[in-house]
């Protein structure tokens, strides 16, 4: 058994690390209009407003806005049969809170996809990725508010209504479990628009959050199958299996409840409930949070077509006698695997997890699976003749392409599709660098901002157009 026909090859993106045009036609100020740039060692910050003196990589990025026709005949001549990117809430609803939109905002993604059916592309696309806009942190206090829910449902739904013939895949909430790391500053304000203040709980605000968006997000797939009963609409999960250390039962234990910590999201999402292990944390913790029987409801009928996630690395982690109650913290909790190499960024390199992973969301939820990301950060070199000789990320691609037809051939696994992350070369959303690239296409610019903007072909460009002639037959 091969991957299914019509199987979905393509790339995915997102608005905010390609697009540019920060400010150009009525679009108002998102989060990472005000996130600075970073590196491996040095986290990126977030500023109140937009500083003159400070570089913020997003502004221009790869100025997509005015590119993307030359750059959706690029991802043709690849082959591609669906493109994944996002909607910038700040075209549609500039500060988040307006009762009409910006039909200027409107009219670009009505461009961009016409112009990706036009070379027999789907779009694919995610609803909130990373970037909603400023004015709802600075007046709601981002997700802390249960008013985000109804302007989110607003700006779903008119993109729902809007795009009803153009878009049949959608996706509500990028990464929506990265702010399980609720101690990490930038998987809390990305994720939720928090910035969390002194002397407050963040693994409460965290769990506040976090099931605002999941009603948010089951509002949306409600409103989207009224208005287009055809459309599949999917959550997003990142996907990192925790692997426990050793076989010492408390590892064992350790790496379940991390996993359940991370994953609880997915069964909201795709069993309209919250599992009992989470009720019981927020009994433990005496956290009171503010969840009605309505909402209750709202989340049993709201539940997704499919699960959308991304795959880039395993983790490990290993239990301390200080961690009785077994207790789950990216910052303490995780060893180096000794059995996998990792990325100049520390990601660690699992193929096998990818099969894993897809054995595990299937045992868990039944439904079928989308590989909306996966793909290698790498540095790269462009030879004096302009050729970019990129055969270590072909070698990741292929180890992981292998893994996921094991998936399906071998244990069953029901697959839509694979769109690699960052398919042309975009400012990275973890430091905000230029030259952490993941593009089967190269883009002429470097961390401090220089460059032509010019795009050219890389050695995976050839390679995957090839693996997308042939179904993934030919790796
Ligand atoms: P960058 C952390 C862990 C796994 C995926 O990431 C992550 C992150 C956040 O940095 O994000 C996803 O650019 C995300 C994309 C992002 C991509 O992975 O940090 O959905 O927006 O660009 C790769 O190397």
């Amino acid at each position: 058994m091969a991957l299914k026909e019509g199987f979905l090859w393509g790339g995915a993106v997102a608005a905010h690390q390609l697009e540019g045009a920060w400010d150009e036609d009525g679009k108002g100020p998102s989060i990472m209009d005000v996130t600075t740039a970073g590196d491996v060692s040095h986290a990126r910050r977030f500023t109140e407003a937009v500083e003159p003196e400070e570089l913020y990589p997003n502004h221009e990025a790869i100025d997509f806005y005015h590119r993307y026709r030359e750059d959706i005949a690029l991802f043709a001549e690849m082959g591609f049969k669906c493109f994944r990117t996002s909607i910038a809430w700040t075209r549609i609803f500039p500060q988040g809170d307006e009762t009409e939109p910006n039909e200027a905002g409107l009219r670009f993604y009505d461009d961009l996809f016409d112009e990706c059916l036009r070379h027999g592309i789907q779009p694919v696309v995610t609803l909130a990725h990373f970037e909603m806009p400023l004015a709802l942190v600075s007046r709601y206090g981002g997700w802390r508010s249960r008013k985000l829910i109804d302007l989110f449902v607003r700006f779903a739904t008119v993109c729902f209504e809007r795009y009803r013939d153009k878009v049949t895949y959608w996706m509500t909430f990028n990464e929506i479990n990265n702010q399980s790391s609720f101690n990490d500053d930038f998987s809390m304000y990305v994720d939720s628009g928090i910035l969390a203040r002194e002397g407050e709980d963040r693994e409460r605000l965290m769990y506040q959050a976090a099931h605002y968006e999941l009603v948010a997000s089951a509002r949306a797939v409600e409103a989207g199958r009224r208005i287009n009963p055809a459309f599949r609409i999917g959550c997003m999960i990142a996907m990192c299996p925790v692997y426990p250390y050793s076989c010492e039962p408390a590892d064992v234990l350790l790496a379940h409840k991390a996993m359940e910590r991370r994953c609880f999201f997915a069964d909201v999402h795709a069993r309209g409930t919250y599992p009992p292990s989470i009720l019981a944390l927020w009994r433990r913790r005496g956290f009171e949070l503010d969840v009605t029987e309505d909402d209750l409801a709202t989340l049993a009928r709201g539940t997704v077509d499919y699960i959308g996630f991304s795959y880039y690395m395993s983790l490990a982690t290993r239990w301390s006698s200080d961690n009785p109650g077994f207790d789950f913290d990216r910052k303490t909790s995780l060893v180096v695997n000794p059995h996998v190499k990792a990325s100049d960024w520390g990601w660690q390199i699992d193929p096998i997890g990818l099969r894993y992973t897809l054995d595990w969301l299937t045992d868990m939820y039944r439904l079928p699976l989308f590989i909306v990301e996966n793909g290698f950060g790498a540095y790269d070199t462009v030879e004096r003749d302009g050729s970019i000789h990129d055969g270590y990320r072909i070698e990741y691609l292929r180890a992981h392409i292998e893994q996921m037809k094991l998936a399906v051939e071998e244990d069953g696994v029901d697959l839509m599709g694979y769109t690699p992350w960052g398919c042309i070369d975009l400012v990275s959303a973890g430091t905000g660098e230029m030259e952490k690239r993941y593009g089967f296409i190269y883009v002429d610019k470097d961390n401090s901002g220089a460059g032509t903007l010019a795009r050219s072909r890389k050695d995976s460009f050839f390679w995957y157009q090839r693996v997308i002639a042939s179904n993934g037959e030919d790796l």
